[in-house]
């Protein structure tokens, strides 16, 4: 019987040119025969199954006759399926959902001084690095804007084994002891009957524990600030939180905190602006990631320190190894010695962003840990959890996360080796292989701190909490009246949109009991928000909030800088739109170092006033203006009439608009931003006067906002 031809006759075709090219480069790859061969995919020729059998038919599976029964006999389908059936893996318990790239770290200032590391010493040096970001809350396939703590990990491929800085991007965390973190992740993952809510912390659960754990109170206050709810991955500072020790040629130690500063300067959404960005694009910081490397706009980001002595450390008004505590900037200034450049897309998202697997206890020699609670636990927990997620103790192997510099040692064997080690020798002392691997002097040495001085008393051990750590407001209240009066407005209304999605009213009354240890207003607004008829009391609590000095380098807004330089501008179009006008905003705004996107009704974009055609990036259903940073709206009478009745066309200039965004506008579309109900401001500019536009589309209207929102 004839067989009916299927599309993998095309397979069948013979194997082009290009890919004798890549085979040769497989074979290259595969070295001198020496070591196993390994196909890699996308690299040979002609379709085979994982023994390396050339497949005939990747379209029909093995039958007894053409509408028989499909035969057990057919491995080729059993193998297709068995490992499509395996193919996921356990995904992270948080920080599941993270989007990564590769780059580099140069260092431009030697630490010398202070360390014997040669990633902090080496001027000029570039470290190959990969860098994944993430939220924290919620699973890999949720969404990428909501309101959470993100995370901020570096893995430094450094000459003298992998360093990760494995950090978030708000400087202080919820808790003070390891002994906690199981709990608060319950508290703040989705509610275990019920399922929800994903990627949320806005649910009784988180609130009941904070509210009854003080600690918490002042990273649940940057958690409430715009630093949660990031306009870019590129835009976001990291720390890595705890103190952590560099130690010098003469073995001595100085105390270190690490912070990344974006070269962007800080950016944050709008809270609506951020909760419609969960319906326009579940991936828009991943997106926006992508989009800005491929263009070759590469985010970089200075690496600074804190250094500090024992000494100073004693002297601080709090305990440096209480990870919910930071060091103002005014006390211990930033020294910057590096830059870090993201250049690369990872090739393959699994085997790069989802294998990668990063651990605090990943240092270099010159480097040690301090005696922080938090920063110990995590020590244990990191290479616990890559076993149940990556499965083997052999994930170092993993090109990912293998060092680039030579590694050995007489561990052996274990799930998936992919290594083969020669000879008889797996066990040191050994003399019968001179060249197996011995332990070095100048290898990792641990600070030979001693118990009874500096930071570690001599007492007896217990389960106690340093009275040390007792402090929990006053560094929240520093954090709060350190805001400008908008950021402070947005941290009192994300506290009010929190806690009314919590039903149960002791939960919210508790919470507004601390806010009053943090300040007395917040407090107030949180209160009249949730529509309570009096303040709740403020619990007991053994150290009262002292005042400290503002520091304005805790601010967003501060921290934003006045340009267009990796933001993204959108300009409406409809059929008749001014050529000339969009030509020139659209110059303008490149020229300021934005990307720029057309948007029309149909994709196919739209016929100008010249009678060219101009082709949408993006259909305005599917591209409102929360992708955007600023908008133009360009549209003749008859193109702007058309819109009228286009809901998605309002709400473009409408969300703009309360998105404080500036928008420019010519005639035409004047009348879409009548139907609005736009009122004229600042940041409502002529079309035609592209320079002020460009000003205007540096900047958020912070001052509209008291216009359209009700804020707490
Ligand atoms: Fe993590 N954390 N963490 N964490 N963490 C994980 O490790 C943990 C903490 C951070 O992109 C897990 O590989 C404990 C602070 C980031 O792959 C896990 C404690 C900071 C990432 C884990 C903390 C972080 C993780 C889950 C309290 C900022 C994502 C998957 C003692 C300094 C890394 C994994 C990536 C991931 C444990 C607290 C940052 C379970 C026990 C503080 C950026 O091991």
């Amino acid at each position: 019987m004839a067989r009916t031809p299927t599309p993998d006759d095309a397979s069948r075709m013979p194997p082009n040119p290009d890919a004798h090219a890549t085979e040769d480069a497989a074979d290259h790859q595969r070295g001198n025969g020496d070591e196993p061969q390994q196909m890699v995919a996308g690299q040979h020729a002609t379709m085979t199954t994982n023994q390396g059998l050339d497949i005939s038919d990747n379209q029909n599976s093995l039958k007894a006759s053409p509408r028989g029964p499909v035969l057990l006999e057919d491995f080729i389908l059993r193998e297709k399926i068995q490992h499509f059936d395996h193919e996921r893996i356990p995904e992270r318990i948080v920080h599941a959902r993270g989007s990564a790239a590769h780059g580099h770290f140069k260092l431009t200032r030697s630490l010398a001084d202070y360390t014997t590391a040669k990633i902090l010493t080496e001027v000029g040096e570039e470290t190959p690095l990969f860098t994944r970001f993430s939220t924290v809350a919620g699973g890999s396939g949720s969404v990428d804007t909501p309101r959470d703590v993100r995370g901020f990990a570096v893995k430094f491929y450094t000459k003298e084994g992998n360093w990760d800085l494995v950090g978030n991007n708000i400087p202080v965390f919820f808790i003070q002891d390891a002994m906690k973190f199981p709990d608060l992740v319950h508290a703040v993952k989705m509610e275990p009957d019920r399922g929800y809510p994903q990627a949320a912390s806005a649910h009784d659960t988180f609130w009941d524990f904070v509210s009854l754990t003080p600690e918490t109170f002042h990273t649940v206050i940057w958690a409430m600030s715009d630093r949660a709810i990031p306009r870019s991955f590129r835009m976001v500072e990291g720390f890595g939180i705890h103190s952590f020790r560099l130690i010098n040629a003469a073995g001595k130690s100085t105390f270190v905190k690490y912070h990344w500063r974006p070269l962007l300067g800080l950016q944050s959404t709008v809270w609506d602006e951020s909760a419609k960005l969960q319906a326009a694009d579940n991936d828009f910081l991943r997106r926006d990631l992508f989009e800005a490397i491929q263009a070759g706009k590469h985010p970089q980001w200075e690496l600074a320190v804190q250094l500090f002595t024992q000494e100073e450390a004693d002297g601080f008004p709090f305990d440096h190894l209480d990870s919910t505590k930071l060091i103002p900037e005014e006390l211990v200034p930033l020294t910057v010695i590096g830059t870090m450049t993201l250049d690369r897309w990872p090739d393959n998202f699994f085997a790069e962003t989802e294998q990668v697997a990063f651990c605090p206890s990943h240092l270099v020699p010159g480097m040690d840990f301090s005696n922080d609670p938090l920063l110990q636990g995590r020590l244990f927990s990191y290479p616990d959890t890559q076993l149940s997620r990556l499965g083997s103790v052999n994930f170092h192997q993993l090109p990912i996360n293998a060092p680039k510099c030579p590694f050995a040692n007489q561990q052996r064997d274990g799930h998936m080796q992919m290594q083969i080690p020669k000879g008889r020798v797996n066990y040191e002392p050994s003399s019968l292989d001179p060249t197996s691997a011995r332990a070095t002097p100048d290898g990792f040495r641990s600070f030979a701190e001693r118990v009874g001085t500096g930071d570690v008393d001599d007492a007896p051990k217990s389960r106690i909490r340093a009275e040390s750590f007792a402090d929990h407001y006053s560094q929240a209240r520093q954090f709060y009246r350190s805001q400008t009066k908008y950021e402070q407005a947005h941290i009192a209304s994300a506290f009010v949109f929190e806690n009314s999605k919590v039903e149960t009213l002791h939960i919210r009354e508790r919470v507004v009991g601390h806010l009053r240890h943090i300040d007395e207003d917040l407090a107030q607004r949180v209160a009249d928000g949730l529509g309570m008829e009096t303040l709740p009391d403020a619990p007991p609590t053994a150290v009262p909030a002292r005042d400290m000095p503002e520091s304005p380098a805790l601010q967003i807004i501060g921290k934003m800088k006045d340009t267009l330089d990796g933001r993204s501008v959108g300009i409406l179009i409809n059929d008749g739109s001014a050529a000339a006008t969009v030509q020139s905003i659209r110059q303008a705004a490149e020229s300021a170092g934005a990307m720029v996107k057309i948007v029309a009704p149909k994709v196919g974009g739209a016929t100008l006033d010249d009678g060219s055609k101009l082709a949408a990036d993006g259909q305005l259903a599917g591209t409102p203006s929360m992708v955007f940073d600023a908008v133009a709206v360009i549209l003749s009478d008859d193109g702007a009439i058309a819109l009228l009745g286009e809901s998605a066309a309002i709400d473009f200039v409408r969300d703009a608009f309360g998105h404080l965004k500036a928008i420019a506008a010519d005639a035409g579309a004047q009348k879409l931003l009548d139907r609005a109900g736009i009122e004229k401001d600042a940041g409502i500019v002529a079309a035609s006067d592209v320079d002020a536009f460009i000003k205007a589309a540096k900047t958020r209207q912070w001052e509209r906002e008291k216009k359209v929102r009700m804020l707490a």
